[in-house]
């Protein structure tokens, strides 16, 4: 089980890699908001979530809800890795008949907590669950990953103001702040400002931490959990594409196609990476 803050660094570089490799088929894909959240993903799979990959549907678990549900290849990659389903599924991804469609399917996918892609609607289903789930009287959280981009729809402030009102405490969300959408940069677009404050406003538990950072991210899950009345959100500065040489820096990274050899320079910087971690 990843557990060191060097071995989740590891596997986040992991998700990045295998990420990538399950696109290589298509040429095509959500690169950019995938690779950002790599770390994120890392340390709940790896380290905070209570789950039992033999068994998804445990009713026990931990729920993830991937609201920006067109990240579901970094979601897949982690899920693979952690032996939910074959790594040779992913080859697989968008193609006729696969399990893996390009944005998450719960009735698809081993694993897969929720169906998402529709921008907006995770907030709403993710209070759903966790209020479910504290009905039930289990202890388990949902974890929420939310877009910036997808922070401009209204239904993630209802569901704010309703988290709040509710206390579901047992809610925790994420926000991938990579500063940029499908189209050019967020504060371009509908400018979200400063948004720890905003749902301190809304009565949320808010932090802000380098979304990039193990220890950091570990440590904001660590005191979301201590707050039981209030639902928490951890703010994620992020670089859209990190990691990944053709996508990293671009404006629009959003979703890409990559030739051959932008795919074969990117996974060579990736393994490069990894080995200098390991070392
Ligand atoms: C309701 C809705 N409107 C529009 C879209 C199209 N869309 C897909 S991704 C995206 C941009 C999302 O940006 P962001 O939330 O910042 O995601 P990230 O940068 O992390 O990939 C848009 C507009 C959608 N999926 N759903």
């Amino acid at each position: 089980m990843e557990k060191s803050e060097k071995d989740l660094a590891l596997f986040a570089y992991k998700i990045r890699l295998t990420a990538l490799e399950s696109l290589k088929h298509l040429g095509f894909g959500h690169i950019g908001g995938a690779m950002s959240i790599a770390e994120t993903l890392a340390v709940l799979y790896g380290k905070q979530m209570s789950i039992r990959p033999e068994d998804p549907e445990w009713e026990n678990r931990d729920w993830l809800v991937m609201s920006k549900g067109h990240c579901g290849p970094a979601l897949y990659a982690a899920l693979a890795l952690k032996g939910y389903f074959p790594k040779s599924e992913l080859e697989t991804m968008n193609t006729g008949g696969t399990s893996l469609p390009s944005h998450c399917d719960r009735n698809k996918t081993a694993g897969i907590d929720m169906s998402t892609g529709s921008l907006g609607q995770g907030m709403s289903t993710a209070i759903g669950t966790a209020m479910g789930n504290r009905l039930r009287g289990r202890s388990s959280y949902t974890y929420l990953i939310l877009g910036d981009g997808e922070c401009d729809e209204g239904q993630i402030w209802e569901g704010a103001l309703f988290a709040a009102q509710h206390k579901v405490g047992n809610l925790i969300a994420f926000i991938d702040y990579n500063k940029q959408q499908l189209d050019g940069y967020t504060k371009d677009v509908c400018d979200l400002g400063d948004l720890k404050q905003k749902f301190t406003d809304f009565n949320w538990h808010a932090q802000e931490v380098d979304g990039h950072d193990i220890k950091q991210i570990d440590a904001a899950i660590q005191a979301a959990r201590a707050e039981t009345q209030k639902p928490s959100v951890i703010v994620l500065h992020t670089i859209k594409g990190k990691g990944c040489s053709f996508a990293e820096g671009q404006l629009y990274n959003h979703h890409m196609n990559f030739s051959q050899e932008q795919y074969e320079a990117a996974h060579e910087r990736l393994i490069q990476r990894l080995k200098e971690m390991e070392q």
